[in-house]
């Protein structure tokens, strides 16, 4: 774990908050942040119940807001919040709105690849299309508490498909479309997924993607264990299923660019079947403990972990945390760059801003194309004030200079989001001085895909920022550091993160595997929540997070389990044994770098690196092809015979310092690795 030496020359630099969005502020004020900070964590039944009066519940909740058991000795774990109401999420995103006369504003902006393909929708016509494709579901057989798997691009549909899900109580799991073929084939194994929604195909920058061909494949690779009955596909490169008017969106590419394959027992297009489907469907009014989807994310076994949210605690946090974060009012036009596939996506594109009534840019593309000024034309086109990326954008947009971002005026902006990894303090400058002018609040926003919003973030109104730091707990949070013997570290020093309590868009399980649930998050400190990374709290009580305490990646702020890419290298039948570990890349913030150990007389060639970057690339996704294969003859071991992933961290480095080895069986194995490292960048 990193020490706070590493830090403290980072602490001096505080920036107030920038003075567009002060002046405005829900909370203005650090006392206004401690007041209500206060309130939230010592009577949270207060704190929430204020915030639940705005949405709507079919049935009005009694008793207790929270209970809870933290406590794995004291029987199983479990969070229940508001558990007698009912409600439904997608009813509190649209029809809420439009019954407050909201219905024509513009809820989101899809902004194509293609800069020329844009196009735009309202809440009510949103309404429209959902309450459509949820009577399509329902005529399909799909019911409250069936999981449907959703393999989507960034397209309106996407979000249509999500909300017609939650509008009928059906449980969506959105597999990123970025994953392979087998990625999608186990989740949609894991949750037992009947229907499966996909695109004919997407151009990623010139990239065309072939996602029913991929949608396909992975319906194959499960059909022995489990037969996805029906696969809906939108047709999004050919034609648009929720407009007849082409001029709508000027870009639009000319039919019959993809070849879609088709299985006429199975395949079903979207647009065939929303013709005539009605615009009326009463929602499904759920308990406030009943499942609302789950999102896979990596697990350090390998095995993918289904998350599983739930719909009020969600609803409330996901709402909460984006009015504040971004200090979102009606008439900000808010942008997040992420992709609904991520966890990012689904509470700050989908449910958290519809929540809120807000408008948002939804963009299908990606930073650099046609060329890296690409967000910020669609800042200035659209007068964007609140802003959400990552780390790894900043730095690959960095590279660039600073004019592709000075050829706009970005004036608009007031709020800088960044979320999925540590942002580097050279990074937040560039971010702060040349994105923003020197007039924004940089928002370093912690959290998970298990947290469901952010735990750790700056409220841009109000909180002096310091690069590189999270900052304060939000609302409900209690955050404590441990240290290796599970005591509380007072005052600053640096530890285990863990919450001391819950919130209300904490996750609930495992999907299907409890234990798992209780053994990764509450098992290591009893009593607590544990999210996995280290954490610094310096001098002034902020928050620095460190970085993983697993054995877990973070490329491109994606995170990867070692022993997830180790197994599908291992698969090879020239692999006898591999090892996975992250070396610090300038983009990606970590790159994979892999050690192998060949079976006997097999030769270690260029030829074959390139099968293993291939295989790793094809059966978990693009986003995480290997950057470097380094033959090892032998790896380093304890004693016991666990990998001693720490020394070869050192040797991806190329740091010859590699700390005690006195565990080691082999220790001259390590030299031999260092004078065997391929060529580095
Ligand atoms: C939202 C999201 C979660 C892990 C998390 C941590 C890392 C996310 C961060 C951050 C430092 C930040 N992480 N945000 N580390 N500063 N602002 O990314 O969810 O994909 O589940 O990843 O990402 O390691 O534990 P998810």
């Amino acid at each position: 774990m990193a020490s706070g030496d590493m830090t403290s020359s980072k602490e001096n630099a505080i920036f107030p908050p920038g003075e567009a969005v002060h002046k405005a502020a829900y909370v203005s004020s650090m006392e206004q942040y401690h007041k209500m900070y206060k309130e939230s964590v010592t009577d949270p039944e207060a704190f929430w119940m204020k915030i639940a009066k705005d949405f709507y519940f079919k049935e009005q909740h009694s008793g207790k807001f929270f209970d809870y058991n933290f406590n794995i000795n004291k029987g199983p774990i479990y969070v229940k919040c508001m558990e007698n109401a009912s409600t439904n999420i997608c009813y509190n995103c649209l029809d809420r709105h439009v019954k407050n006369g909201q219905g024509d504003v513009t809820a989101f902006y899809w902004e194509g690849n293609d800069p020329m393909d844009c196009t735009n929708i309202t809440y009510k016509k949103l309404l429209d299309e959902v309450c459509k494709f949820s009577n399509v579901l329902k005529s399909l057989g799909v019911k409250k508490g069936d999981r449907v798997a959703i393999y989507m691009p960034m397209i309106i549909e996407l979000v249509i498909a999500m909300l017609a899900c939650a509008r009928i109580g059906a449980i969506h799991s959105i597999v990123f479309a970025g994953f392979s073929a087998e990625s999608l084939s186990s989740r949609i194994l894991d949750a037992e997924c009947d229907i499966l929604l996909t695109a004919d195909g997407v151009y990623r920058g010139s990239k065309l993607i072939h996602l029913k061909q991929i949608a396909d494949e992975a319906i194959n690779l499960c059909k022995d264990k489990h037969k996805v009955s029906t696969c809906i596909t939108v047709r999004h490169l050919t034609d648009n299923s929720f407009s007849d008017d082409v001029s709508d969106r000027p870009g639009k590419r000319p039919c019959s660019k993809v070849q879609v394959p088709w299985n006429s027992g199975v395949d079903k297009w979207w647009h065939i079947l929303m013709e005539g489907a009605s615009t009326e469907c009463e929602p499904e009014w759920l308990k406030s403990e009943e499942p609302l989807f789950i999102l896979y994310t990596s697990g350090s076994t390998g095995k993918p972990k289904g998350i599983l949210h739930h719909v009020t605690g969600y609803m409330l946090y996901a709402a909460t945390t984006h009015k504040y974060t971004f200090d979102y009012h009606a008439g900000d036009i808010y942008f997040c760059t992420a992709d609904i596939g991520w966890i990012t996506g689904h509470t700050y594109i989908t449910y958290g801003p519809l929540l809120n009534g807000a408008t948002s840019v939804l963009f299908e593309g990606i930073p650099l194309f046609p060329d890296p000024s690409r967000y910020w034309s669609i800042v200035d086109k659209y007068q964007v004030s609140k802003f959400y990326t990552a780390p790894t954008a900043v730095r690959s947009l960095m590279k660039f200079g600073d004019d592709p971002v000075k050829k706009y005026k970005r004036s608009s902006l007031q709020v800088l989001g960044t979320v999925g990894e540590p942002i580097n303090p050279e990074a937040w400058m560039w971010y702060h001085k040349v994105i923003g002018n020197s007039n924004c609040t940089i928002v370093d926003t912690f959290w998970q895909t298990e947290t469901g919003g952010h735990v750790l973030t700056p409220l841009p109104g109000c909180t002096p920022t310091k690069p590189g730091s999270a900052t304060f707990p939000f609302f409900g949070i209690v955050p404590a550091v441990l240290s290796e013997n599970g005591e509380e570290v007072e005052g600053p020093g640096d530890g285990y993160l863990v919450f001391k309590q819950p919130w209300p868009g904490m996750m609930r399980t495992i999907y299907g595997d409890q234990k798992r649930f209780e053994g990764t998050y509450f098992k290591r400190f009893p009593g607590y929540y544990v999210p996995g990374d280290g954490c610094y709290r310096d001098d002034d009580g902020y928050y620095w997070i460190t970085g993983r305490i697993d054995d877990m990646i973070n490329v491109s702020g994606h995170l990867l389990s070692t022993a997830e890419v180790e197994s599908v290298l291992i698969e090879h039948p020239s692999v006898a044994e591999a090892a996975v570990v992250g070396k610090p890349h300038s983009i990606k913030g970590e790159a994979l770098y892999c050690f192998v150990t060949l079976v006997d007389g097999i030769e270690f060639t260029p030829e074959l690196v390139k099968e293993l970057k291939e295989r790793v690339r094809h059966s978990i996704g693009p986003f995480c092809t290997p950057d470097y294969v380094q033959y090892a003859p032998g790896l380093p071991k304890t004693r016991s015979g666990k990998i001693m992933r720490r020394v070869l961290r050192n040797v991806a480095r190329g740091n010859h310092d590699i700390g005690d080895v006195s565990t080691m069986a082999d220790q001259s194995v390590v030299d031999v690795l260092f004078t065997n490292r391929p060529e580095q960048d």
